[in-house]
């Protein structure tokens, strides 16, 4: 099976970031993760992209904040699928990070998941493996299913305490 790539811009991303390994794993989808960033180790990031492919990696998910061009710089070395969480930091409440990741130029897609939206982004990458991996595409329909019945059960309890 392709590896996955997630990588951050900062350790202290990681709190976040973490949701998508526990993610990955849940599903027995192998990764690495690194700390490499688009600003303070472009050589680096850089190198990591370009090698991507011939290294295993299926799809990379790029995690940053504030300033957040990890993601775009991804896209920018590699023609893999790159996937970019937008990281809520302690000023602007993540907006600026969503913007820079989401706002990329004609020819270069990023795949932007919500603020801080790291199990997403597991799960986009998931996704993508699973057009050519059959028993990822059955957990995750298996998954869809128990997610619809947790809900169904809370409808039941909720309903059932206001029904007339
Ligand atoms: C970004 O700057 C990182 O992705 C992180 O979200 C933010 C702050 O980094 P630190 O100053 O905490 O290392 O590049």
């Amino acid at each position: 099976m392709k590896k996955v790539g997630i990588l951050m811009g900062s350790d202290s991303d990681f709190p976040i970031v973490e949701k998508a390994a526990i993610t990955l794993e849940k599903y027995g989808v192998p990764f690495e993760m690194h700390v490499y960033s688009a600003h303070r180790t472009p050589e680096e990031a850089r190198a990591f992209a370009m090698n991507a492919r011939e290294n295993g990696f299926g799809t990379i998910i790029a995690a940053a904040g504030k300033a957040a061009h990890l993601a775009g710089a991804m896209a920018a070395n590699t023609t893999l699928p790159v996937i970019g969480i937008p990281i809520k930091s302690s000023t602007l409440d993540g907006l600026d990070a969503l913007l820079s990741t989401v706002q990329m130029p004609s020819g270069l897609p990023v795949a932007t998941v919500a603020i801080d939206g790291a199990e997403n982004a597991a799960l986009l990458a998931i996704q993508i493996l699973s057009v050519s991996d059959e028993e990822l595409a059955k957990k995750l329909t298996e998954a869809r299913a128990a997610g619809a019945a947790a809900v169904l059960e809370k409808d039941r309890i909720i309903s059932a305490k206001y029904a007339k």
